[in-house]
């Protein structure tokens, strides 16, 4: 559901030297993280997601510049513009996700529950929206 998809608020230390953000799994994020993985170099104009995961929880951190990720539970949208590298954006499973808006030298990076599957993998919304509704009869 759309409802569990939140920006997490890091801790984060100030320091004159840089601030310094962390992230500790079962403690700031609701999983385990197996996999993290980033998005650099982006072109401006690209688009990025236009896919949805069965079972795979996420937190996207924008660590530097900016984007927009829209979200979509098959009834609810939203759109969340990420600017700042001590907020993340959990996303839980069955959430369609793109992510455009990118600014330049953006770097968004993803914390994730699993190991890299593509059998968890919905990109085709058609298929995503059936498997919704099939879920909730
Ligand atoms: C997501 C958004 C935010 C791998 O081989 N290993 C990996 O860990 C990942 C994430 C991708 N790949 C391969 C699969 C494709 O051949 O890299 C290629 C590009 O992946 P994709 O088109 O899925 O990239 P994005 O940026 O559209 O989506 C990615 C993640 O796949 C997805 O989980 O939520 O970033």
């Amino acid at each position: 559901m759309i409802e569990n998809c939140k920006i997490i608020d890091l801790p984060k230390i100030n320091d004159p030297r840089g601030n310094l953000t962390f992230v500790e799994s079962g403690r700031h994020i609701p999983f385990d993280i197996r996999r993290v993985y980033y998005l650099y170099d982006v072109p401006g104009g690209a688009e990025r997601g236009g896919h949805a995961h069965k079972a795979l929880h996420q937190l996207i951190i924008a660590m530097s510049g900016s984007f927009d990720i829209h979200l979509d539970d098959g009834h609810s949208k939203k759109t969340v513009h990420m600017n700042r590298s001590y907020y993340g954006l959990y996303v839980c499973p069955m959430i369609w996700r793109e992510m455009d808006n990118f600014s330049s030298g953006a770097v968004c990076m993803v914390l994730a529950s699993n190991y890299y599957d593509e059998a968890d993998y919905y990109r085709d919304y058609d298929q995503f929206i059936n498997d919704v509704q099939k879920a909730e009869k």
